[in-house]
């Protein structure tokens, strides 16, 4: 099939390029999961917290309402606040309110998504006492830049909530923490949301839901490349395939082709050709234990404060010091 290559700048040719080497690689072919937050897939994400199968969020939000106060009696003060993938913000109103009984807080959202810290403004903006200042920039940029304009004498509070340190791939969530870590000084804390194991059918259907939400969600990135690229994908030739990794204990979300096809993606000025049956492999969502957590933290230079577990859904609130 014919294919032109055109000249591209910015995300979008950073895009194609990811999308390329993603796709035309052999074995597994695969697209990094951040390309599913779109406007379209933020918003689907969104509705995907309120699944009754996906108890995730829910979780994440009960235990920073649960024991906020208890959270923030164990940081330094004044601090400052920056989150790492804010998402629209809803968690994080709990720790901010209370820190705010203290003194008025600058808190620093970093989004790669511009959806998402426009939610988040909005979500937050009635907190008193709380200046929001969006950071569109990836996230260890954002966090360096934030360092960067504290004064001395003024802690760090890094959030990572609602599991995403989950989605990097095995081994690269301690190079992550390890990278986040270095631009932290002693003292400074990191909240870090971790989804827990828990039983495989319950894991199975959070991530397949029956009304077919993720599976919206997962096929939206071939959307996106269509909408992007000038990608030629038709989505009711592909379905959604949530599977669980033994070995290494995830959940990984496919994009499985339902017959032999080639795929031109014009922008991108290439074709890839699908078998039957052949996947694409968007996002692996690793499930922690508690100890693995705790040996994770101490490998990237910080030590466990405290821990909060939530008793409806297995997920764990850490709270970490750097040292
Ligand atoms: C953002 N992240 C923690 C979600 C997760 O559970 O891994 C993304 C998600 N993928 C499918 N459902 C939700």
């Amino acid at each position: 099939m014919a294919t032109s290559a055109k000249v591209l700048s910015g995300p979008v040719a950073q895009f194609a390029s990811d999308v390329r080497t993603g796709l035309c690689k052999s074995g597994q072919k695969e697209l990094p999961s951040k390309y599913l937050y779109d406007p379209l897939g933020f918003a689907l994400f969104e509705v995907i917290t309120l699944l009754p199968e996906y108890g995730l969020t829910r979780a994440d939000e009960r235990l920073l309402r649960r024991h906020a106060k208890e959270i923030v009696s164990h940081l330094p003060s004044p601090a400052l606040v920056s989150e790492l993938g804010s998402g629209s913000g809803r968690k994080t109103r709990w720790i901010l309110s209370v820190l705010c009984e203290r003194e008025p807080v600058s808190y620093y959202p970093i989004e790669l998504s511009r959806a998402a810290l426009a939610s988040c403004e909005s979500e937050l903006g009635d907190v008193e006492c709380v200046s929001i200042v969006g950071v569109e920039r990836e996230y260890l940029d954002g966090l360096r830049e934030v360092a960067a304009l504290r004064a001395d004498g003024v802690h760090l509070l890094v959030l990572f909530l609602g599991s995403t340190i989950g989605n990097f791939d095995a081994g690269a969530d301690a190079r992550f923490l390890s990278q986040v870590r270095s631009v932290l000084a002693p003292g400074d804390s990191l909240l870090l949301g971790a989804d827990l194991l828990k039983p495989l059918e319950r894991m199975l259907q959070a991530y397949d839901d029956p009304l077919g939400v993720t599976a919206a969600f997962n096929l939206n990135l071939l959307g996106r490349i269509n909408r992007e690229l000038d990608g030629e994908f038709d989505l009711r030739q592909f379905e959604h395939v949530a599977r669980f990794n033994e070995a290494t204990c995830s959940i990984e979300m496919h994009l499985r082709s339902k017959t032999r096809q080639v795929v031109n993606i014009r922008r991108g000025g290439f074709a890839v050709t699908f078998e039957t049956g052949e996947t694409v492999w968007t996002e692996s969502s690793h499930k922690y234990t508690r100890r693995e957590i705790a040996e994770l933290a101490v490998a990237c230079g910080f030590c466990g404060e405290a821990q909060w577990v939530d008793d409806e859904w297995p997920f764990a609130e850490s709270l970490l010091l750097a040292v």
